[in-house]
């Protein structure tokens, strides 16, 4: 790890009266300091904190689905969706409203709270974006959190989908400023940082995070916390995805990342991010359960349940229901 010092400072970047407090004007030289401590430290304060204002036995849960798949202009180096990627995946067109409800409602019968609506687009076109709010109404009708994703917004689709009633939006940034360009070329960082600005002013909660794994560096892995823990307000819900590697992309070849630069990553997402929910979001389906264990440990609070992504694998409902029982965890109301 290039950033590590021989021998892991004991000393922390924070002394324990500043654990937990809600901070904007985080260094990066700190978020550094707090990622590379020794796990001990890490994981006893990553607790620490994830007590002031959590149940640490209480995981919210959301179910994905995809409303709009394949066929993807933008070229994001990691995802099966790109027309720039020989992925071989079939692209198909927006589903019809009833068939995202039909979906929605096993969710919600499988135990789910949270909805979450993705869709391979650059940025959604008027039509669209009705049958999306549409979708949403429905949702919220079954008593359900609603998320959706659906890549740039401008401000007037942000006020739509909140006049809709959505809940929150999902957008990441992915990762660090300077491995971002290495990734992807057809957006940039900051016309993502103007989607996530759109989301706010609308008045919907903001679902944003990242992607490790992908070849970059433990710096690269600080500088993507850094990023969203000095965004004018934490996002609410703060996804860590595991890279699944899919072949066909450049991505894809990737070497394993170290689990435990995983586990680093959600500590110091709670550390940073206090009140945010922080999911252990994609790559669950290639971990060990003891992996998972230590995730949550670190303050990971959110999971995404059931067996698939977006195009991906994730554990099926009975595996994640007996670890949850194993670990003695139950799902947030
Ligand atoms: N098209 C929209 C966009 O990119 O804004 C929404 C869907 S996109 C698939 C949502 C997020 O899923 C991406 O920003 C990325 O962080 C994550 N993701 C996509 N493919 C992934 C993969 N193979 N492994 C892990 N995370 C992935
Ligand atoms: C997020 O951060 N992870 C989810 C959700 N937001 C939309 C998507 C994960 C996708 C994993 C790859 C796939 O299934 O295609
Ligand atoms: Fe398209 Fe989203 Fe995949 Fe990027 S991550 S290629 S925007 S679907």
């Amino acid at each position: 790890m290039s950033i590590a010092v021989e021998a892991r400072p004991r000393a922390s970047a924070l002394s324990s009266n500043a654990l937990g407090t809600v901070r904007h004007d985080w260094t990066r030289a700190e978020v550094a300091q707090v990622f590379t401590q020794a796990m001990p430290d890490l994981l006893f304060q990553a607790q620490t904190v994830h007590r002031m204002y959590f149940d640490p036995t209480e995981v919210q849960v959301s179910t994905l689905l995809s409303i709009k798949t394949g066929g993807c202009p933008e070229d994001c180096g990691y995802c099966s969706q790109s027309v720039h990627n020989e992925t071989g995946l079939k692209a198909s067109k927006l589903m019809d409203v009833e068939a995202v409800l039909t979906e929605a409602r096993a969710a919600k019968a499988a135990g789910a709270t949270r909805f979450c609506m993705g869709a391979a687009w650059r940025s959604p076109k008027g039509k669209d974006l009705d049958a999306v709010c549409a979708m949403v109404e429905g949702v919220k009708a079954l008593g359900m959190e609603s998320c959706a994703t659906l890549g740039m917004l401008t401000a007037e689709q942000a006020a739509q989908l909140k006049n809709s009633g959505l809940d929150y939006y999902n957008h990441n940034i992915d990762t660090s400023p300077e491995y971002y360009g290495k990734v992807i070329t057809t957006r940039t960082y900051s016309d993502r940082l103007d989607t996530l600005a759109h989301v706010r002013d609308a008045g919907i909660n903001v679902c944003c995070g990242g992607i490790v794994g992908m070849g970059e560096d433990a710096n690269d892995r600080v500088g993507m916390i850094h990023t969203l823990a000095t965004l004018p307000a934490h996002p609410e819900s703060v996804p860590i995805n595991m890279l699944m590697k899919v072949d066909g992309t450049p991505t894809g070849g990737s070497d394993a990342l170290d689990p435990i630069e995983f586990v680093r990553t959600i500590a110091t997402a709670r550390i940073c991010m206090p009140k945010s929910m922080v999911r252990l979001s994609a790559g669950r389906e290639h971990m060990s359960d003891e992996t998972q264990t230590l995730c949550f440990v670190a303050g990971a609070n959110s999971i995404f349940y059931g067996p698939k992504l977006l195009t991906t694998a994730n554990p099926d409902q009975d595996a994640d229901r007996r670890l949850m029982d194993r670990l003695g965890l139950r799902p947030m109301a």
